[in-house]
């Protein structure tokens, strides 16, 4: 079995496989603003090390062990079609059963299988391990907006909520662009904690190989370590109710002075939050909540 991707053939997909990636990719317009581009196929460029991996463990385990596996089995069915069809094959054989080749396509599924799940498992530690923290955020998913707390500095906490289709501004993304987005310092590993407050919500950044659901009651923890200065857009990608498509996230993520630089301005910026607590954050969330629908019908 191992012969069957080291072999020419392998080599031979993996020239075909680059080439159709080459040719994709050159359609697609690179830039670290990472969110979702028109007539995008690929997944969005990495911008941190666990999506780096991520990405290298697609293209380099996972689609060789496709393609071969796609081409084999279609190299069978034109055998087939070709060597048994009606006319060069009138009397049907009347084999059922062959013990070896049953044998041969229960284990070596398997076997493909439990190569796969070494590198699988190993990335999966990697992820779920936050490497010795420099600053530690606390994500909470609300119907139907996310807060962004920074528990390092004296409890900044905001709220992201979507910009109405009508509010937008030139250059501002539909269904993606905030009020608020979540500013985070470049070259930090960041501890994320992710929860909730009514139902399961999911915090997703695809460029950032973030997936973590925003459960009430629970702290789950992911980690990030954003590569390049940027723009990141993500989503809620748990379905949690009618608005569900309307709490976007986005990130900026700046060079370690803008950042404090930046930290200055919210502190004052926000400042209201901490004597308005939830009253002010529910309130605001009702008076913005029945315009959402109709952006959705546009
Ligand atoms: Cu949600």
């Amino acid at each position: 079995m191992t012969r069957l991707y080291t072999g020419k053939l392998s080599a031979r997909a993996s020239l075909l496989l680059t080439l159709a990636l080459i040719g994709l990719s050159m359609t697609a317009s690179f830039s670290w603003a990472a969110g979702p581009q028109p007539w995008e196929i690929g997944m969005q460029p990495p911008a941190t090390p666990v999506k780096d991996e991520l990405s290298a463990f697609h293209d380099h385990i996972l689609m060789p062990i496709i393609a071969v596996i796609t081409i084999f089995v279609l190299g069978l069915l034109i055998w087939v079609i070709w060597r048994f069809n009606h006319r060069r094959h009138p009397v049907p054989t009347r084999t059922s059963h062959n013990t070896i080749i049953e044998m041969l396509w229960t284990v070596v599924p398997v076997l493909i299988l439990v190569i796969i799940a070494i590198p699988s498992f190993k990335l999966m530690y990697y992820m779920d391990r936050v490497p010795n923290p420099d600053m530690t955020i606390k994500v909470t998913g609300h119907q139907w907006y996310w807060t962004y707390e920074y528990p390092d500095q004296a409890g900044l906490t905001f709220d992201s909520n979507l910009i109405p289709e009508a509010d937008l501004k030139p250059g501002q993304k539909r269904l993606l662009d905030v009020d608020n987005p979540l500013v985070v310092p470049v070259d930090t590993v960041i501890r994320v904690y992710v929860t909730g407050t009514d139902v399961i919500h999911s915090w997703f950044i695809p460029s950032f190989g973030v997936q973590e659901y925003a459960v009430i009651g629970r702290l789950n923890e992911s980690w990030m370590k954003v590569e390049h200065p940027g723009v990141y857009y993500g989503q809620c990608n748990q379905i949690c109710g009618i608005n569900h498509a309307f709490m976007p996230i986005k990130i900026e993520a700046v060079s370690k002075d803008d950042f404090q630089r930046w930290l200055g301005d919210a502190k004052k910026k926000f400042a209201h939050h901490e004597e308005g607590g939830d009253t002010v954050r529910v309130a605001a969330s009702v008076a913005t909540g029945p315009d959402r629908p109709q952006s959705a019908g546009n």
